[in-house]
């Protein structure tokens, strides 16, 4: 019952009630409770009592990861540390991690969730689900365990880190159910079809996430496996997975609004957007205890719709992802993110959406280099076809990024293989 609250659905009214409740009683937990927003709020002359409802949001400062790294580690925790039930982190690249922590009811908020998108995919009690997400300090392997388990599915713990382990549990176990980045999932189907057994398996749905990933990869894993996949997307920061995910009609994601409050904002004036006008997600959590956040900034670029989603439910959908701001390449000028690479790869026969993209920068000029693996009988057939075929490749990814690069076809499987978040870009511009 609890799992399709969303689809038997409040209407947006009764749901802006219920945020503007829970929003005033978050500012005031984190006004009494964490001194950094205390002290945000009183320099921006701010009392908890002159946020009234979510129609106030936009008087709240907004937060960073930077707010995060400042008050390292338990700065913006807002229950004593003997409440604290768990700890995830996430160790970015630079800088320190982003530490966040859990109360016994922030688990059970984050399970709801999950099973919540798991039930949207279609999962039921009735499944076994392979969790190949990273367990540890990233949200990923225990939120989806903890969601899976919740829904009551026979969870399989499996992490990362044994690919052959994986598809013989699954063939032997006959999972139905799998959760692991898409880009892992990609070289699972791999794995499975080098030992010809694909359809020895009985997998119907992945939920996938953590990484962007575009709409042509997510039907190419669907046709390439015979089951249906969907995207889950979340933060440590805000939750882990589960923050949103997408239903059977594919046409956005589902944000979990009743725990997460959604704006879009230009990310250079920090103004609200139009409504599907693409802009910098932001997210202020209504319900957490541990570490609650205010208008914080994901840095990922996404439009949102409040149009009633044709599945029932009410909840506003966030589109697919782009990317995160911090994943654009400014190459000659020109913005580039790498999904717009994968889309085009996609597109076309041929080619597989393993590539990697090296910048770099010569005689003071921008260089890209795109290697992109091809399917093996290419390498069999005439050097004309290959010449071919990077002359048409070329030309492709020159119409969808707007700029020319330099193609160098590779063998198939020559790219390494990631089982966690893929890495996509080589960008030797900031290696000096
Ligand atoms: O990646 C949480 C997660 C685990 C989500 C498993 C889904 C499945 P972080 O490591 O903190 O948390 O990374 C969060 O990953 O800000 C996005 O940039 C990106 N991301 C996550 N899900 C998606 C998605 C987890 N479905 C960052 N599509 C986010 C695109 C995603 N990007």
């Amino acid at each position: 019952m609890i799992w399709n609250e969303a689809r038997e659905c409040m209407s947006r009214d009764e749901l802006a009630h219920l945020q503007s409740a829970r929003l005033v009683k978050t500012v005031d937990r984190v006004y009494h409770n964490v001194e950094y927003y205390r002290k945000k709020m009183q320099q921006a002359g701010l009392e908890p009592g002159d946020i009234k409802g979510i129609e106030d949001i936009d008087k709240l400062p907004y937060t960073t990861k930077n707010d995060l790294r400042d008050t390292y580690p338990f700065g913006l925790f807002a229950a004593p540390q003997s409440e604290i039930v768990r700890i995830h982190a996430s160790s970015g690249t630079t800088g320190k991690a982003t530490v966040v922590g859990y109360t016994r009811k922030d688990l059970e908020v984050w399970s709801e969730c999950v099973a919540r998108a798991m039930t949207m995919a279609g999962v039921t009690r009735n499944d076994i689900i392979q969790v190949a997400y990273g367990y540890g300090l990233f949200t990923g392997g225990l939120g989806a365990h903890d969601g899976a388990q919740k829904l009551g599915a026979t969870v399989v713990p499996m992490s990362t880190g044994n690919t052959k382990k994986l598809t013989t549990m699954m063939k032997d176990f006959g999972a139905t159910a799998i959760a692991c980045t898409p880009s892992y999932l990609l070289h699972i189907a791999e794995v499975l079809e080098e030992e010809g057994s694909i359809d020895e398996i009985k997998l119907k749905y992945a939920i996938c996430g953590a990484e962007p990933w575009t709409e042509n990869m997510r039907k190419s894993i669907e046709e390439k496996l015979h089951i249906k996949a969907f995207d889950i997307y979340g933060l440590s920061e805000i939750m882990g997975p589960g923050v949103a995910c997408d239903c059977e009609y594919h046409k956005g994601l589902h944000v979990y609004e009743d725990h997460f409050l959604p704006e879009i904002i230009d990310p250079e004036t920090l103004k609200p957007v139009a409504e599907g006008e693409t802009g910098e997600l932001v997210f202020t959590t209504i319900t957490k205890e541990g570490i609650p956040l205010i208008r914080y900034r994901t840095k990922d670029l996404t439009s949102i719709s409040y149009d009633k989603c044709e599945c029932g439910r009410t909840l506003a959908r966030i589109s697919r992802f782009k990317g995160r701001s911090d994943d654009m390449l400014i190459i000659r000028g020109v913005n580039v993110f790498p999904s717009q690479v994968e889309a085009a790869l996609l597109e076309m026969s041929g080619t597989t959406p393993h590539y990697m993209m090296i910048v770099d920068r010569v005689n003071n000029l921008d260089t890209l280099e795109i290697q992109v693996e091809v399917e093996e009988r290419f390498f069999s057939d005439e050097i004309r076809e290959l010449e071919s075929l990077t002359k048409k490749i070329g030309h492709v990814i020159q119409t969808a990024i707007g700029l020319s690069a330099k193609i160098k076809l590779v063998e198939p499987k020559s790219l390494e293989r990631s089982m966690g978040k893929a890495v996509h870009v080589i960008d030797k511009r900031k290696l000096v």
